[in-house]
């Protein structure tokens, strides 16, 4: 017990460190910057538009992939980091039980013009998973990989944001395979497409790399609230 209560006290102060190291440039991010910041769910709306610009609400949960749904039981699931940290580890699902394990709610929103808003979630920080790896000073960018060989890209400063979760519940059940459980990202902050169904590996990068729908035209930073859905290059 006294050795879980150093362990936990050491991943507190991992990540209070990494996301001071990123402090400045997250806050410089449109979903915090903006004057009408959005992206951490209901409770961050301040009676602002429940949609962003050119968004439909839907009550059901479109499923949305390449077509294959990987199964993996929970016992089977590992989560690769690697790249430019100091500690490379790969994640069984104890070892994410070990983890902080958070409760939010949050909207999210598909690029193809539907959002659900809402959802209760249940996992562990990106961020908290993040400083377990010792990420070097050069890691600037993430580059996810999931089990059905679909990749996206996001900067650090969003990955360090408080709601950008590894969820393997949603409203209260078992995140269902056709939505990538065991475990997927979420990103209230960003169009949905940026967090990768049944995750796999991530590759912590000093530059930048391109994912799936990013390669193909689709905005590299993607904020729903800028209407930032295709690539301006
Ligand atoms: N592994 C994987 N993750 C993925 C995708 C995919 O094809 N494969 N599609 C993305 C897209 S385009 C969207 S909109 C959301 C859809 O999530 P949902 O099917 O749970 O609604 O997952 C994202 N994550
Ligand atoms: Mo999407």
């Amino acid at each position: 017990m006294a050795e879980d209560q150093s362990k936990l006290g050491k991943i507190v102060a991992a990540r209070m460190k990494l996301r001071s190291r990123f402090e400045a440039q997250m806050l410089a991010t449109p979903s915090l910057a903006d004057d009408k910041p959005q992206g951490t769910g209901p409770t961050n709306r301040h009676g602002m538009p429940e949609l962003p610009p050119g968004q439909h609400r839907t009550k059901k949960w479109p499923v949305l992939d390449l077509g294959t749904k990987p199964q993996i039981p929970r016992e089977k699931w590992r989560l690769q980091l690697d790249g430019a940290c100091r500690s490379p580890r790969t994640l069984t699902w104890e070892d994410l039980m070990a983890l902080e394990q958070v409760e939010d709610t949050s909207d999210f929103h598909c690029v193809t013009t539907w959002s659900k808003l809402g959802i209760r979630w249940r996992g562990v920080r990106l961020l908290d998973v993040l400083a377990t790896v010792e990420p070097e000073e050069e890691a600037r960018h993430l580059f996810f990989h999931a089990s059905d060989g679909y990749t996206t890209n996001f900067a650090m400063a969003e990955a360090v944001k408080p709601d950008v979760l590894l969820v393997y519940e949603a409203d209260g059940a078992p995140l269902e395979r056709a939505h990538g459980g065991p475990v997927r990202v979420i990103t209230p902050q960003l169009y949905a497409w940026k967090g990768a169904k049944w995750v796999s590996r991530i590759e912590l990068l000093p530059e930048n790399r391109l994912g799936f729908w990013e390669r193909s035209g689709y905005s590299d930073t993607a904020y729903p609230w800028r209407n930032d859905r295709y690539s301006r290059g």
